[in-house]
């Protein structure tokens, strides 16, 4: 019977075989700020952090969850302390993360975290906040000026609701006190991540005055590729990891062996040595990032709508479909990586073969419907943007299209039994409204193709476009996620 808890206390009684930091958590100051303090960003930033701070004490991480309490509620009574299970088909290992020196709520404190974000300590304000979080226009990559929580950050700038709205008036408060500003740093997946973050700042602050506008010109935004599957933990994950520790974790996060980190250096306040834990330091990320979202994630879209639709409950079981390797094999091969731009330190023949064995790992227990979501906010840089540059260049996109097709026919918000999805996207509601009460696939693809900052006016007005989703929509409504699927068994 577990009865005690991780802590700093428990800390020295753990199993020999669980590793743990090699520096004391009680000596650790905060260097940066992470917004998003999700399961992400405890599997993957927060470990090369931990990996590197022996050497570098000042590097300790505030955490920060932009509405729920539930991460600090869980990582509080813990000291900050928390189990990373590493595991695939070949065995596990854990190892307890100390680089999270506080978790803060930022709707319970809004003070608190602008003033660790306005301290002079804090050199780097990393995110991890997903795609919706930077409140922009995905086909656009500009600030959704008309976003309720812009909205209302900009009338109440001192109790901020967006990570947008922290970040800026962290740095009125920075420049009002003399400092300089800090780097931003964003982890999400959107291409030329930093780019997109520094644009929509710095159109924010501009909306707040002149000086704040010039101030923020300055500020350093490195673009990252950032890669680790990490599912959400589940109660089934706690128990194993309570058992295995002789100690109770309420929040262990469980990932794979794989993790990979690309970043620009561009930290005019410096940051830790993340290269002494792998991480590799570039000039222009873009190529990385690319590959990385064209192949990863838009397989991965792929494979949650059409394995959710065929019954599929995790992405491991969607690649035991039969046809669906083959198909996401070849919607890499054949569709995505021609249009990649060439890579000297990346094979990708290689890379792709290691996807394939990522998606196949049966120890995680990744769901198809976790990775379904926000698919309006994911499409555009996943499958759309491949699907433009296969245009451009005259070339078939039919594997990418069923991907787009089984997100309409996913996103309308009823499974191939009639049955109600719980379809988790900022346009949900509009999606159902418009897309429930059509049965003509051709009428349903029209109604999407409205969507100009999912499809942006190009692609909506594509003929050849509209048709071949069209083709894919009607196949998946009239056989079946599954039959279409194994049609490409046969390639
Ligand atoms: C996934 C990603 O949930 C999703 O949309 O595609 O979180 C994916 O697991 C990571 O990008 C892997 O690095």
């Amino acid at each position: 019977m577990v009865r005690d808890m991780l802590s700093r206390e428990t800390l020295a009684h753990l199993p020999a075989s669980v590793e743990r930091p090699t520096y004391d958590p009680a000596a650790l100051s905060v260097g940066i700020v992470h917004l998003g303090i999700g399961a992400f960003h405890r599997a993957h930033q927060a470990v090369f952090t931990d990996s590197v701070l022996s050497n570098d004490p000042g590097w300790g991480i505030c955490g920060v969850s932009l509405r729920s309490p539930e991460t600090r509620d869980a990582l509080a009574p813990q000291d900050g302390l928390y189990t990373l299970k590493v595991q695939d088909g070949g065995g596990e290992r854990l190892r307890v993360i100390g680089s999270i020196v506080e978790v803060l709520v930022a709707t319970e404190d809004p003070e608190k975290v602008l003033s660790r974000m306005a301290a002079a300590a804090t050199r780097i304000v990393s995110l991890t906040v997903t795609e919706k979080g930077y409140c922009h226009n995905p086909a656009t990559g500009r600030l959704d000026e008309a976003h309720p929580d812009i909205r209302h950050d900009l009338s109440h700038p001192e109790r901020p609701k967006s990570a947008v709205g922290f970040i800026v008036e962290a740095l009125a408060l920075r420049q009002a006190a003399g400092l300089s500003p800090f780097t931003l740093l964003s982890c999400d997946n959107l291409p030329a991540n930093g780019h997109v973050l520094k644009r929509v700042v710095q159109r924010f602050a501009e909306l707040r005055g002149p000086e704040l506008g010039a101030y923020v010109a300055g500020i350093a935004s490195p673009s990252t590729m950032i890669d680790r599957i990490v599912p959400a933990t589940t109660d089934a994950d706690r128990g194993a990891v309570a058992a295995a520790l002789g100690v109770a974790d309420a929040w262990p996060v469980v990932t794979e062996p794989f993790k990979q980190w690309v970043l620009e250096e561009d930290f005019p306040l410096g940051r830790p040595r993340w290269e002494a834990d792998g991480a590799v330091f570039v000039k222009d990320v873009s190529a990385f990032e690319l590959m990385k979202l064209r192949l990863l994630n838009g397989s991965h879209s792929t494979l949650a709508y059409l394995g959710y639709l065929a019954g599929a409950e995790t992405v491991s079981e969607a690649m035991r479909l039969p046809g669906m390797e083959a198909l996401v094999e070849g919607l890499m091969r054949e569709e995505a990586i021609p249009t990649l731009p060439p890579l000297l330190s990346i094979n990708l023949t290689h890379y792709r073969a290691d996807l394939i064995a990522r998606f196949n790992n049966p120890a995680l227990r990744h769901r198809t419907w976790q990775i379904a979501m926000d698919g309006s906010q994911k499409l555009p840089q996943r499958l759309l943007g491949t699907i433009r540059d296969r245009i451009a260049a005259g070339e078939a996109y039919g594997r990418l299209a069923l991907g787009v097709a089984a997100w309409m026919r996913y996103a309308r918000g009823l499974d191939e039994r009639g049955n109600a999805i719980d379809v988790r996207d900022p346009l949900a509601g509009r999606i159902a409204a418009m897309t429930q009460p059509l049965s003509a696939p051709a009428r349903i693809v029209d109604a999407y193709l409205s969507l100009s900052e999912v499809f942006g006016d190009d692609l909506a007005k594509d003929a050849a476009f509209r048709d071949t989703l069209t083709a894919a929509l009607s196949r998946l409504m009239l056989e079946g996620a599954a039959a279409v699927v194994a049609s490409f068994g046969h390639d």
